[in-house]
């Protein structure tokens, strides 16, 4: 069966986490992905967080499926020469470098567009144009000047960031996103044209509703889902939210058996509206089905925490996967805290491929996430990531160059 990107060429010059998940997402939807690398070293993350000494890291190999890997000094005038070749043979450009560097190399736009007008330039900035456009930006910043981390956490501690990538994987994910819409558009135009995503506009983006509540706190001075209602007090700007949800049916994460020696023994319990009823039925609560106190939503809402309290007496007797069969029968939303270990060792996810298990020539057998999109006609195959400067000669030979012109270019040091 074809790939859905079967016959697209990407010149991938992206390194560390954001740009590699956009190319990742790429190459498993079919996509020849070439990634450029600085011979010698490679992409940073080869060498950073290793557990096995000399072996690419897990966090490289883990983010640079499928892809081919060729080392080019962009900074020889040989190397330079190697890389408009291989514009004028691809169809998108991905780069995620400080801001400046692509100029610097002497890859403007403008020079791009004159090797090839049908290039697709993709970038992970930090910030889009504006004050701090300049800077060089990492995972957490982004998360913080996007939102999240003012957001997240409790009341009474300090601003927290997420364990999940918001902004990088987050960002790659949009900018791939932006990539496949530039090309459908290049389908009728036949331009290239220039995709930026920002990683403090994409996390942003995923914090729409923190701007919704912001804008509900200017109007009404209160959030009545929110854990400070109604014995907190509300400030100016949207309070962290403990782990109430997001929406409009109250959640909060719940103990478990065995809370006291297993760090991971909470649920997720939604009180859903619809199952009210029900959840009153299986928590022993039945009068609360119809007391007026408790019965409506709105009357439940200055009594959250109270509720909460009693269901997570009923919790506390089962262990989070014996109260989800329970929960589940009663079509009641509710969701397993999971470890790492947990999601490692799951069968399920192994069978739908998204924890794939893959080799490696130098560090053996490892586990990664896969694709977690999924399409019917396109089936990903995961395979391991390139050593380093694996296809050089391959893709040198692809492009035109013979072997003795590759001799040269390796004993110049342009390759
Ligand atoms: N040959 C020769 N030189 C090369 C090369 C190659 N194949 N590939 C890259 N280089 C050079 C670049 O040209 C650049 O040189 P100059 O600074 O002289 O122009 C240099 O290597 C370093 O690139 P960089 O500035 O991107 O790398 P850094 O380690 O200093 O910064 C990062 C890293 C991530 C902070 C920065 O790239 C950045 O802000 N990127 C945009 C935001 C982003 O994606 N952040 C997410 C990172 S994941 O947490």
């Amino acid at each position: 069966m074809g790939k859905a990107l079967d016959g697209v060429r990407i010149l991938d010059f992206t390194h560390v986490q954001s740009g590699p998940t956009c190319t990742q997402l790429l190459a498993w939807f079919g996509a020849d992905v070439i990634k450029v690398e600085k011979a010698g070293t490679g992409d940073i993350t080869r060498e950073q967080l290793r557990d096995i000494p000399d072996a690419d890291s897990l966090y490289f190999t883990m983010l640079n499926h499928n892809k081919r890997s060729v080392t080019i000094d962009t900074k020889n005038p040989e190397g330079k020469k190697v890389l408009e070749t291989l514009i004028k043979s691809c169809d998108v450009l991905v780069e995620n470098f400080a801001p400046g560097a692509l100029d610097r190399m002497g890859f403007s736009w403008e020079r791009i567009q004159e090797l090839n007008p049908r290039m697709i330039v993709a970038s992970v900035k930090g910030f889009g144009p504006g004050p701090y456009e300049d800077c060089k930006v990492y995972e957490n910043v982004a998360q913080c000047a996007g939102g999240a981390a003012s957001t997240t956490g409790f009341d009474d501690g300090p601003p927290v960031v997420s364990g999940a990538q918001i902004g990088d994987s987050g960002t790659g994910l949009h900018l791939a996103l932006g990539i496949v819409t530039a090309l459908y558009q290049r389908t009728m135009t036949g331009r290239g044209q220039k995709v930026l995503a920002a990683m403090q506009d994409g996390v942003l983006n995923l914090c729409r509703v923190k701007l919704r509540d912001q804008q509900r706190l200017e109007r009404t001075g209160v959030m009545k889902e929110y854990p400070q209602y109604p014995n907190g007090t509300f400030g100016e700007a949207v309070p962290r939210a403990g782990n109430a949800s997001g929406g409009g049916q109250p959640g909060w994460i719940l103990k478990c058996k065995g809370w006291e020696a297993d760090p991971n023994a909470y649920i997720y319990f939604i009180t859903q509206a619809p199952v009210w009823a029900k959840i009153c039925n299986v928590i022993g609560k039945e009068e609360w089905a119809t007391d007026p106190e408790y019965a409506t939503a709105s009357a439940r809402l200055p009594r959250l925490q109270e509720i909460f309290a009693e269901i997570e007496r009923w919790t506390m007797t089962k262990t989070k996967f014996e109260a989800m069969d329970i929960l589940n029968k009663y079509d009641i939303p509710c969701g397993p805290i999971l470890s790492m270990k947990e999601i490692a060792e799951d069968q399920s996810l192994r069978k739908t491929g998204t924890i794939v298990e893959v080799d490696h020539p130098v560090r053996g057998k490892y586990l990664t996430v896969g694709n977690p999109i999924k399409l019917s006609d396109s089936p990903t195959d995961v395979t391991r990531s390139p050593l380093l400067g694996e296809h050089t000669d391959e893709v040198l030979a692809e492009i035109g160059y013979s072997p003795e012109q590759i001799d040269v270019l390796r004993s110049e040091g342009a390759i």
